[in-house]
């Protein structure tokens, strides 16, 4: 006998890859997990005449080959099987020894058993090109985790060129939270806890439940209405718990955060079940995980221009109006007696010059509230701060009052671009 199955907790990645396994490997019977998210019930309900049939997975099944898909580790019910076959996008990116398959960095499963099924020409039905989307959108939360690889965006071109259900993809992939989903969001939010270590926001949450259905949905709009760069939903039962992570930042890694306490998973995604643990401790370990392993990101010193090219407050308004034009600058630092005492910018220019006050000095113009950062405030602050207060440039002045730098968004939009070079090579 051959087997195709996944992990339990089947999401629409999981189900899609049964899916399409099966149309590689046609004579294999699909043994499906019982538990299923809330979606992919939904979508089987519609769907159970036009996709192939699937046996639910009992115990103690032996088999010759295992098909094993979203997942590396067999379920508990293979008890004894000979070959074993894996498509999978999880870390470790390595196939187990004697294994075959493809075990690859994308973004989900379906992206890997789309380029074997094309590759042998085989056709997909209309139904399984859209549960094929529902795996990709999904997986990839519309292909903005950092797990998104280009293989996963040739795929949606085929499936684009080729034709799925929209209304489908648009129903099943954002589904609205229920009731009971909303009850736990608002539960959570009020017992929330933010630390910032290195400059990053990370936030956690818990409840007291064993299982919380459609986590990821709730995870989300925490991540939505929250703004963390990382998160951790505890759900504790006594001392079991079950503790998910999602980070935005690839300098937390919640993969490795969680492995750390026998889960697993991916940088951006991950979980892990724990025994025995208190709430408190559980925290705590967490805490001093992210302590020590979150790589500091790039401060205010790393990225600043220096030395800063500044103007006395007795300046006339058209003498700077002379430097930016010569400079090519869009703003400078006034400073009366060596101290910072505003910012003079185009836009503060363009307001006088409307008045014809050319020979008036930039003092009575510029901006007074100037808010500037340390050389060791970390540049997602900066964003942040940047983005709330519409300011394009932050002096940066250490504790005794010295101007050391200027942080402007040209600044930060290379940072962002070497960090996109980076990952996307
Ligand atoms: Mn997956």
């Amino acid at each position: 006998m051959k087997v195709i199955t996944t992990h339990n907790y089947v999401d629409f990645d999981a189900l899609a890859s049964l899916i399409l396994a099966k149309k590689i490997f046609s004579q294999a019977e699909i043994l499906i997990p019982q538990n299923l998210n809330k979606g992919v019930k939904d979508f089987l309900s519609l769907y159970k005449d036009e996709i192939f049939p699937m046996k639910a997975l009992a115990e103690h099944v032996v088999c010759e080959d295992l098909i094993l898909v979203d997942t590396q580790k067999p379920p508990a019910e293979i008890v004894e099987f000979k070959n074993g076959i894996v498509f999978d996008h999880h870390p470790p990116f390595l196939l187990p020894a004697g294994w075959s398959g493809r075990i690859e960095a994308v973004g989900a499963t379906v992206t890997l058993l789309l380029q074997e099924i094309l590759s042998r020409k085989l056709q997909l039905s209309n139904a399984e090109r859209t549960l094929t989307a529902l795996a990709l959108y999904t997986d990839t939360l519309s292909f903005t985790t950092t797990s998104t690889a280009f293989a996963d965006i040739e795929a949606l071109f085929y499936l684009w060129e080729n034709g799925f259900n929209q209304t489908m993809l648009q129903r099943f992939a954002n589904l609205p939270l229920t009731d009971k989903q909303q009850d736990i969001l608002h539960e959570l939010l009020e017992n929330g806890m933010v630390l910032t270590i290195k400059g990053y926001n990370i936030q956690i949450f818990s409840t007291r439940q064993d299982y919380v259905h459609g986590v990821n949905q709730i995870i989300k709009s925490l991540m939505d209405i929250r703004g963390a760069d990382c998160i951790f939903l505890i759900l504790h039962e006594k001392e079991k718990a079950l503790i998910v992570g999602r980070s935005i930042t690839e300098k937390i890694n919640v993969g490795k955060a969680l492995g750390n306490m026998g889960g697993g998973g991916h940088a951006g995604a991950a979980s892990a079940r724990v025994l025995e643990m208190k709430l408190e401790d559980i925290v705590t370990q967490l805490k001093k995980y992210l302590e020590k392993n979150i790589e500091a990101g790039l401060l205010a010193k790393h990225i600043m221009s220096a030395p800063v090219r500044t103007i006395d407050q007795m300046t006339s308004v058209s003498e700077a109006e002379e430097l930016m034009n010569k400079l090519g600058h869009n703003g400078f630092v006034v400073v009366d007696k060596g101290k910072t005492v505003g910012i003079f910018s185009r836009r503060d220019l363009m307001k006088v010059k409307k008045h014809g006050l050319g020979h008036a000095p930039v003092k009575g113009y510029m901006s007074k509230k100037v808010l500037s950062v340390l050389p060791e405030t970390p540049v997602n602050q900066i964003q942040k701060t940047m983005v709330e207060k519409d300011i394009g440039r932050l002096p940066v002045i250490d504790e005794l009052g010295n101007l050391k730098g200027i942080v402007t968004r040209t600044d930060l939009l290379r940072v962002y671009q070497e960090e996109q070079t980076r990952t996307n090579p």
